[in-house]
């Protein structure tokens, strides 16, 4: 079973968190502060890999949530930032955050994009010393790591789409083609979702689609025609196999303009794709017809960069439409569209908070005085307010931050209550500490 979509949520790993330690020497009574720092946790990365096809590992597994660090301990011990979860998707995996609205595009193997940031590691006390402050019994609590919801599609990078209506035999000419064995039947619909192969020249390789279920109205949705027809937005090429003895009786004239007239429907660049005609079943037609079929086709669309008359049957014509694919395919493919943030060929992406600063002292339930902002959030994240020490440390953070002015403005005494990050407090900030 194929799978083009996948919902994951990913997780950072959160910070390990400082320490609060003192030496201890058999000659000195009372050391100074020795807490390391916490590690970072973890992130976790999405990493481009050429040897999936598709999205069905997520089906086992959803979830991704990057290790925590480690602890900082005394003695200045550091604690330890665990390994990165990377994450393989296939190349040509889109990965979108619906909240954030940000999209990624993982086309080349190798590519990264950093899906969820671990936490920061908080720092130990000994990083808290300062002049006044000889002996800090706190310490910074770790952050927790990012994290969010992605929504994972899977856009084939295939360099040649062959598309058709239903029955037009496709899936027969792929299978001769190249060594992909799609299911072949004498009915429409035979193929439920596309199939990939490789067709194998002596200097190239191109990577083939066999695009099913194109009929009337698929680029307005009908049957799975739409979804499908995004498969066919990245390929270079598009070879339309054309029945030239339906089998219902239709009119293969009808039958070219119908799937050409989806292609233009559906939009993004398809109807502009370079095209090779394939003329197909040649063998249940006398070879005359075939022949005279072709040079109409050449007369009609002159745009067509070559018309081949093929069997899947005989095996006609397909050493023509292999070295016809591999002069005509343009040698570059697919690039990613430049991304929003202007760094259109960043290897390495990285989701970023939309506010990362800044705060708001706004009035809540009951009037009291509540700031609100990730800046304080982050602050109050890191420390334990009920440790007195850690408290006036924050209250000298929110002085240097310009919050406690901002506060009196509003009409603040100290000694007042304050709502910060959600928790009330008896702020009394006194001298700067
Ligand atoms: N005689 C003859 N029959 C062919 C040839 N190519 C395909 N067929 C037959 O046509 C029918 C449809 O072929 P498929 O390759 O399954 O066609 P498709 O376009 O992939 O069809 P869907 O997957 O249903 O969209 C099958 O019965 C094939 O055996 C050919 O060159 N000669
Ligand atoms: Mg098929």
């Amino acid at each position: 079973m194929f799978t083009d979509r996948a919902k994951i949520f990913v997780q950072g790993g959160a910070g390990g968190s400082g320490a609060v330690s003192f030496r201890r020497e058999a000659h000195v009574p009372k050391g100074g502060p020795d807490g390391g720092d916490g590690g970072r946790g973890a992130d976790v990365v999405l990493v481009c890999d050429g040897s999936l096809r598709d999205l069905q590992a997520f089906r086992r597994r959803a979830h991704f949530k990057g290790a925590r660090g480690g602890h900082g301990e005394g003695g200045e011990r550091h604690g330890a930032s665990p390994a990165t979860l990377e994450v393989a998707v296939p190349p040509g995996t889109v990965v979108e955050d619906a909240a954030g609205g940000v999209r990624f595009d993982l086309t080349r193997p190798g590519q990264r994009a950093v899906a969820a940031e671990g936490g920061a590691g908080g720092r130990g006390n000994k990083r808290f010393t300062n002049s006044t402050r000889q002996a800090p019994r706190f310490a910074e609590k770790g952050l927790p790591g990012d994290e969010r919801s992605l929504e994972l599609r899977l856009k084939l990078l295939a360099d040649v789409g062959l598309v058709g209506l239903p029955n037009a035999g496709k899936s027969s000419l792929l299978a001769r083609l190249t060594r992909a064995a799609p299911k072949v039947a004498d009915y429409p619909f035979t193929t439920l979702e596309p199939v990939l192969g490789t067709l194998e020249g002596p200097e190239r390789q191109l990577v083939v689609a066999d695009i099913p279920g194109l009929i009337e109205g698929a680029s307005g949705g009908a049957g799975l025609g739409r979804e499908f027809l995004a498969h066919v937005e990245r390929t270079r090429l598009l070879v339309h196999v054309l029945d030239l003895a339906p089998v219902d009786g239709s009119d293969p004239a009808a039958n070219h303009a119908t799937v050409e007239a989806e292609l233009a429907g559906y939009g993004h660049g398809l109807a502009e794709l370079p095209r090779l005609l394939a003329l197909s079943k040649a063998d249940l037609v006398p070879a005359e017809d075939a022949v005279r079929a072709a040079a109409e086709w050449r007369d009609r669309r002159p745009e067509l960069l070559e018309v081949v008359v093929t069997s899947a049957a005989t095996g006609e014509g397909l050493d023509d439409l292999a070295r016809e694919l591999m002069r005509s395919v343009p040698e570059h493919g697919f690039e990613p569209a430049a991304a929003e943030d202007d760094d259109a060929i960043a290897e390495h992406k990285v989701y970023r908070p939309a506010d990362d600063a800044g705060y708001r002292v706004e009035r809540g339930e009951g009037g009291v005085l509540r700031v609100v902002g990730p800046a304080v959030e982050r602050l109050l994240a890191r420390h334990d307010v009920e440790n007195e020490e850690a408290l006036r440390y924050v209250e000298g953070r929110l002085r240097k931050m310009g919050v406690i002015r901002a506060l009196e403005q509003a009409g603040f005494k100290p000694g007042d209550d304050v709502e910060l990050a959600g928790t009330v407090f008896e702020l009394d900030p006194g001298a700067p500490f």
